[in-house]
């Protein structure tokens, strides 16, 4: 069943229901100012921190569900419904939520009224934007209210969800005609404010949120709603809201437009009159005044619009899979944009207070985005390097605002410093800019500790000369890849396995999966020292790269695929010999990824276990057997229930590693069925059992352990984004940034016959057109670049020439 449809044309998914299984989400900003918006209307708005600087409040675990947002109620005649159908719930006569790049617009209508609003974040400001536009569709006359709600959060999300004994009391707000202030926190000499506002003169408003609904009410009936009339409110503590109340008189087919404008504001710290409590409105007035009229906020979101069509033609496949061209040219690039911007921290399944942006997260987020913005991908490999330690190891999470580690999480992860060298390579790779490796950069954000990028790469790396184990293979730490899998936090007493810090931890499991990664990332590192001319580097990294290498045939390896790590005791973990959890998705991938076994004819042989005994319809499970019991010394993994997440769900994140591998062994039909179980443009015809949203991947899809089969949770931020677009792009379709070029190695299903894939590519464009009519799986029989036939398949870089014409025949 579907719940829409989508809209290629326009880059949208059009929600024809607003009963959705879930709430169907999108994300508004792409530069500082951030704001989520449901397919009702819900979420909250943040300035680059969700935990810090949050300007609207949010309520989670509540019912109904997806509570709160930006609210406008249209009373005609009695009637008073809200074109995204929430919180009234009125029935509507008609109901459509457009999903875009960047924007949401609603478009309902009830008793002969239209109404559309259309939400963004301009490119460019720190604000969300709702033009509201009602038409008169009846051939008599109307007289229309129109309210607008929101309320706002004391700043700190957290604080604001706990510290009720103060924050009752500091709530503070200024007023303007038209424009409310909500300054809050001025006072304790802080130099920001929110602005809310529209651009005519209004009939009243309201800024306490306790008289806006009266007592025991809630934004499903506010009494002002019900009264018609606004009380003019001044909020003094409490909890301060932002309402307007409009008056219309539309002839028949006469329509009005308004335009709401929800700003964050942050005066120069010179400039703040902190001492008088009072707000610098300069900046706010100036940049209300840049959507004071319908027409300037109309050229502000065509603005939007040409800023996402420039970004997405850096990629573009043209081929008859309807299907796959939507998630290739839209939908997976965005979502690439969203998890860089986001990292973890804020979904409707992360509550934005708790991880802030993550080392191994965010470094895996650069492969699917670097690409789109290469300069913000250099400065996010800086960041995520500062946060390094002297000996490789790596704070795991920092804050987006500070951008310093964060001690109450700490570091332990050891495949932690190899992800930064797979960011710093997929940046390489992309653009060809070897001088990021001379960048400075502090160690554990200490100037005093900086050393150039090379010198945090070379730590990454020779990290496991200090962190190996009985078997040679690197020490996992508290966890790898799989934060669940905790094989040092053996307890004797239930419960206290999850400290996986301190004096539980012990210094023997290893880890098969970060051994892939060291050959993997090791051979990106050594090309990397080779073309800075550090060529004794590469060949002594490339030496001990062959020993991991011989490290996993001998102790990794089970027979029939890749064992999964040793525990704190040596005991194996991932093979035949146990009663559960037997083989894992995660070293298969990994180590295939990384062409350990190609040669030995073992990788065939892994990739057909995950096959048969990994495979379900809905995706590739993450271990079998399931663990039924509780482990203590396994870790968290066997806390969740069979089926749910590490225990055997259905982890998105890894299925494409298994996709790669199978291009990898040339088997393109098995690559592309695994790339099209969890994609979700091919499941949106089963959106009542996936539920989550059919434009965007979920971090985990229910296992066939779980009762719910096929059941996604945890929509938007997962690395999935990343690795699908990477192994679509890269693998699959073939075209893949290399150090010295571009190279042409698609992997295809025998069904695509031709394809052409448009991609900007160091200042140049690509037109590269991929003729498969004999319906073959790998390898390029013949290139042909602007009429002359070129030897293997990577494209030479010509200096200075802008446009390459390629034709490839496999
Ligand atoms: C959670 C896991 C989750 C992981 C993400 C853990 O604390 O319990 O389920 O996948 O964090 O980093
Ligand atoms: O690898 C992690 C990731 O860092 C956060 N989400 C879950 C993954 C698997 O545990």
């Amino acid at each position: 069943m579907k719940f829409g449809y989508f809209d290629d044309i326009n880059k949208e998914y059009v929600i024809t229901s607003p009963k959705t299984p879930l709430p169907w989400i999108n994300y508004l900003g792409c530069e500082s100012f951030f704001s989520l918006i449901s397919n009702t209307g819900g979420g909250y708005s943040f300035y680059k921190d969700a935990k810090l600087l949050r300007l609207t409040r949010y309520r989670y675990n509540n019912v109904p569900c997806d509570n709160n947002g930006r609210y406008f109620y249209i009373k005609d005649s009695g009637t008073v419904w809200n074109p995204g159908w929430q919180p009234m719930q009125t029935p509507l006569d008609s109901y459509a939520c457009r999903h875009g790049l960047g924007y949401t617009i609603f478009e309902s209508s009830k008793n002969d009224l239209a109404a559309s609003v259309t939400a963004f974040v301009p490119i460019g400001d720190n604000c969300e934007i709702n033009k509201v536009t009602l038409k008169n569709k009846g051939s008599e006359k109307k007289e229309i209210s129109l309210f607008s709600y929101i309320e706002f959060c004391l700043w700190n999300a957290v604080d604001d969800s706990t510290n009720f004994q103060r924050n009752l009391n500091t709530g503070e707000v200024e007023l303007e005609p038209s424009v409310i202030y909500h300054k809050t926190e001025y006072r304790e000499r802080r130099n920001h404010y929110a602005v809310y506002s529209v651009n005519e003169p209004v009939a009243g408003f309201d800024t306490d949120r306790d008289s806006f609904l009266g007592a025991y009410r809630s934004p499903a009936n506010p009494e002002v709603i019900e009264s018609g009339a606004s009380k003019n409110t001044v909020a003094s503590g409490w909890s301060p809201c932002g309402s307007f109340h409009l008056k219309a008189s539309l002839q028949p087919g006469e329509e009005v437009s308004y335009v709401f404008v929800l700003g964050y504001v942050e005066n120069p710290v010179e400039e703040k009159w902190e001492s008088l409590g009072v707000i610098n409105k300069r900046p706010a007035h100036a940049m209300l005044e840049r959507y004071n009229t319908v027409a300037k906020t109309d050229a502000a979101f065509a603005a939007l619009k040409d800023y996402w069509n420039n970004l997405l033609s850096k990629y573009t496949l043209e081929t008859e899979d309807d299907k796959l061209c939507r998630m290739v040219n839209i939908w997976n690039q965005y979502q690439c944009m969203v998890t860089f911007n986001m990292s973890r921290s804020a979904s409707y399944y992360e509550s934005g207070t708790g991880r802030g942006m993550g080392f191994r997260d965010s470094s895996q987020d650069l492969l699917g985005f670097v690409h789109l913005i290469p300069e913000l991908a250099r400065e996010r490999i800086l960041d995520i390097a500062s946060t390094q330690f002297e000996d490789g190891s790596a704070y795991h999470q920092y804050q987006p605002l500070t951008k310093t580690g964060n001690m109450d999480i700490g570091s332990g992860f050891n495949d932690d410093p190899l992800w930064l060298i797979a960011g710093t390579s997929a940046y390489i790779r992309e653009t060809g800019d070897y001088t990021i490796l001379d960048e400075m950069v502090p160690f554990d954000n200490k100037e005093e500790l900086s050393a150039p990028l090379i010198e945090h790469l070379r730590r990454s790396f020779h990290f496991f000369d200090y962190n190996k184990g009985p078997h040679k293979l690197p020490l996992i730490g508290r966890a790898d890849w799989n934060d669940c899998l905790n094989l040092n936090c053996f307890s004797e007493t239930p419960g206290e396995s999850f400290q996986t810090t301190g004096p539980n931890e012990g210094p023997v499991a290893e880890s098969v999966f970060i051994a892939g990664m060291y050959v993997k990332y090791g051979n990106e590192y050594a090309v990397m020292c080779e073309k800075i001319g550090l060529a004794e580097e590469a060949s002594e990294v490339r030496d001990k790269v062959a020993d991991m290498y011989q490290a996993v045939l001998s102790a990794g390896w089970d027979g029939e695929w890749f064992v999964r790590a040793y525990d704190a005791n040596s005991d194996i973990i991932g093979s035949h010999q146990c009663k559960e959890g037997q083989i894992f998705i995660e070293p298969q991938g990994m180590c295939v990824m990384a062409g350990i076994g190609v040669e030995e004819k073992l990788a065939e042989k892994a990739l057909d276990s995950v096959k048969e005994k990994l495979d379900t319809k809905y995706g590739i499970v993450l271990l079998q057997p399931a663990y039924q019991e509780y482990h203590v010394n396994l870790g968290e993994i066997s806390s969740y229930p069979p089926g749910y997440k590490e225990n055997a769900g259905i982890f998105c994140h890894n299925n494409p590693w298994i996709s790669i591998a199978e291009t990898v062994i040339g088997r393109g039909n098995r690559a592309f069925e695994v790339y099209k179980k969890t994609c979700p443009a091919y499941i949106e015809d089963i959106s009542e059992i996936h539920r989550a949203e059919p434009y965007a991947y979920a971090q985990m899809i229910a296992g066939k352990d779980a009762k719910n089969h096929g059941e996604a949770k945890n929509s938007w931020l997962t690395g999935t984004a990343a690795w699908t677009f990477t192994n679509i792009s890269q693998y699959i379709l073939g075209i893949r940034p290399d150090f010295d070029g571009l190279i042409v190695d698609p992997c295809l299903p025998d069904t695509i016959k031709d394809m052409t894939i448009r991609r900007i590519f160091r200042g140049a464009e690509y037109v590269i057109k991929v003729e498969n009519h004999g319906g073959h799986q790998k390898g390029i029989r013949k290139i042909v670049v602007d009429g002359k036939e070129i030897e293997g398949n990577l494209i030479p870089i010509e200096k200075g020439k802008k446009f390459y014409n390629v034709i490839a025949l496999m």
